[in-house]
């Protein structure tokens, strides 16, 4: 949160400074008892409960935590280059961040989704949303890496996505920003906001077995900012539901003129109408231009195909798809509990949290219980919707999950504190302080139908004193309550990667089982695949030379090699050929300017290096990987452009000797 500019006047300034983070909890030193602590040890050698995928903000990362230890298990790269793996960097996984835009390397993640069947969740796949340049991705959580990811067209600031729907049908992406549709002419004034912006909303299906995704259809809807977002489950499945902020429509100053209105939207979507309406051909062919980039397991390569057309339904139009639910104000998170009925709108500058009824909103609709449009959208009265309002919970409420007992659990940003409350009485029943200002939490499953209500994790924005200073900047931090008892109780405190946003769990059974111990070199269909080292070889075409390599404990084939020459563009394609679980090797030359690879066994990952200038080069293995990794090394000289060294490469043996300034 920034701080109050001087000059920004009354209105909302009240609400403003109920914004920016409250001080230092008292009794803050004292939160955990050791008998609290040992609730989150888990000795060495015992493997923990639950998996933790929590976003990883800015760091355009997603990381991977056990539970209830808070040890982190694994980062893995989804939006960002990852240096350590070489993500982005080897020539198999740059498509893997190809856009419309060209090569993004960096993006911004905000929210991690487990895959569902039947409203649970089922270990398959967890997505994740990036918020700067529109795209969604899917992780396959058999080996934990990002499998595909797809761009979305006349979107921008990818926000409340990618949220699923009960079987994983759609994954489902809000735009932030309303902006000019991406076939009409963006070059407008920007205070023509409400004649020429509009808003986005993705409908991307998800192949049932491969997990492929394609975006099936957009709606165009009305200019506002899409925050969050999630799907009915149960008697409310075939709808979704979005917060809607800057109903204003401003384009400046949004901190003020986007807190105007009393109260802003919560926006339900009836995504099975939506179908129909694209079966009986209701949609509209728009020219687009979107990546769509997939990894492919059998040639460890990816690939990106830019696409050129979406369908979209106007909501404006196909009048009842659309629902604006009256919502005070300012709304962040929108939950639905585990039987659908109840959806929970959070507004940032409200003192009360609004939940609404699924049965409600129906019989709205259906008596046509609405106070007017707002830009062609039926709006609900807000009486009609209500199933009540929870008073006095707190200040800044933001994001709630549910325990399956009846229970909701919100966060407050600006009172820094988790609130239990049920669902029914709207009667508040807890609340524990966190440190500090909170933003998401996560219980396993807590949005879906069957929740594993044992832990809450806190995901707190600012932690100021909880860790040793570090800097102007500290530590984000996350926060494990035990939430088994009438109580909560606050059992753990561990930092995280990047600024922590939306964040899921489940237990460990559920994936573990799985997990992909190693790739198998007989399926290995990478195009420059060594099977054995008696299949290494170098090749030279005109100025590129194909470095065919293996690697195996505890060196490289081959490790020598001579006749490559200076301005040649040299890629070493690396077999790891170990067929055993945690071998990878790694690989790295002097003055690479990308990055190691980091060769998983079984697996074929390529480095692209220019030889710069004559010399010797030095390259070795990077992942500790037996007692004499530190041998697992070899050397590459470089000879002046012109020279006459032939080209040779080998291993264990001397190359023949070959002098290049003799033979000049
Ligand atoms: Cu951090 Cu989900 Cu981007 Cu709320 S959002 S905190
Ligand atoms: Cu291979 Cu170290």
């Amino acid at each position: 949160m920034k701080k109050l500019t001087i000059g920004l006047v009354a209105v909302s300034a009240a609400f403003l400074i109920m914004l920016t983070p409250s001080c230092k909890p008292k009794n803050a030193g004292s939160a955990v008892n050791a008998d609290a602590a040992a609730k989150a040890y888990v000795a060495p050698g015992k493997y923990d409960e639950f998996y933790n995928f929590v976003s990883g903000g800015f760091s355009g990362q997603m990381s991977v935590y056990g539970l209830p230890s808070g040890r982190l298990l694994r980062v893995i790269p989804v939006f960002s280059v990852d240096p350590e793996k070489g993500y982005g960097y080897s020539e198999e996984t740059k498509p893997m961040l190809n856009t419309s835009h060209g090569f993004v390397p960096w993006d911004d993640l905000h929210h991690t989704e487990l895959s569902q069947t039947n409203g649970e969740i089922d270990g398959r796949w967890v997505f994740g949303n990036a918020n700067n340049t529109p795209r969604v991705a899917r992780i396959d959580l058999t080996t934990f890496r990002t499998a595909e990811v797809i761009e979305l067209p006349n979107s921008a600031g990818n926000h409340s996505s990618p949220f699923i729907t009960e079987n994983t049908e759609y994954v489902v992406a809000g735009t932030r920003f309303s902006v000019p549709a991406d076939d009409s002419n963006g070059d407008v004034p920007i205070n023509t906001y409400k004649k020429n912006f509009q808003g986005s909303i993705s409908f991307i299906s998800v192949g049932k077995e491969d997990g492929k995704m394609d975006i099936a259809f957009q709606l165009r809807c009305p200019g506002v900012n899409f925050d969050l977002s999630h799907a009915g489950k149960g008697k409310s499945n075939g709808w979704f539901f979005f917060s809607c902020y800057n109903t204003e429509q401003a384009n400046t100053l949004l901190e003020v003129n986007a807190s105007q209105r009393d109260k802003d939207f919560i926006m339900a979507v009836n995504w099975k109408k939506a179908e129909e309406y694209l079966k009986a051909g209701k949609g509209r062919k728009q020219a687009v231009k979107y990546a769509h980039n997939v990894y492919n397991e059998k040639t460890h390569t990816a690939t990106s195909e830019i696409k050129t057309e979406v369908t979209v339904l106007d909501v404006r139009e196909l009048k009842d798809i659309c629902y604006m639910i009256p919502c005070p104000k300012s709304p962040h998170g929108c939950d639905v509990d585990p039987t659908g009925e109840y959806i929970v709108g959070s507004g940032k500058l409200a003192a009360l949290i609004p939940v609404f009824s699924f049965d409600k909103i129906q019989k709205a609709i259906a008596d046509k219980a609405f106070a007017g449009e707002y830009d062609g959208v039926p709006v609900i009265k807000y009486e009609a919707a209500l199933h009540g309002e929870v008073q006095k919970p707190g200040l800044g409420p933001l994001h709630t999950e549910f325990d399956g007992k009846g229970n909701a659990y919100t966060t407050f940003f600006v009172s820094s504190e988790v609130v239990k409350w049920n669902i029914e009485s709207l009667k508040v029943l807890d609340r524990a302080p966190t440190y500090y200002s909170v933003g998401h939490l996560c219980i396993p499953g807590g949005d879906t139908k069957k929740p594993n209500a044992k832990y809450l994790i806190a995901y707190n924005k600012i932690t100021k004193d909880r860790y040793l200073p570090t800097g102007p900047e500290l530590a984000q931090s996350a926060q494990l309550y035990d939430i088994s008892g009438d109580k909560m109780q606050l059992i753990l405190d561990f930092p995280t990667i990047g600024e922590p946003h939306y964040a899921q769990a489940v237990a460990a059974d559920v994936i573990k089982n799985r997990s992909v111990k190693f790739y198998k070199i007989d399926e290995n269909a990478n195009p420059f695949v060594s099977k054995g080292e008696g299949n290494t070889k170098v090749v030279r075409t005109g100025n590129r030379v194909d470095v065919y390599m293996t690697c195996i404990r505890s060196h490289f084939s081959p490790d020598n090699i001579e006749g490559v020459k200076a301005g040649d563009e040299v890629y070493f394609h690396v077999t790891n050929l170990e067929q055993d679980w945690d071998v990878p090797h790694g690989f790295a030359i002097k003055g690479a300017s990308n990055a190691e690879l980091l060769i998983m066994p079984g697996e074929t990952q390529t480095l692209k290096w220019v030889a710069e200038k004559p010399g010797m080069f030095p390259f070795y293995c990077t992942d500790f990987c037996s007692a004499l990794h530190q041998e697992m090394q070899g050397y590459i000289r470089i000879s002046p452009a012109g020279s006459n060294v032939p080209l040779m490469f080998s291993t264990g043996k001397n190359l023949p000797a070959a002098d290049s300034a003799a033979a000049k």
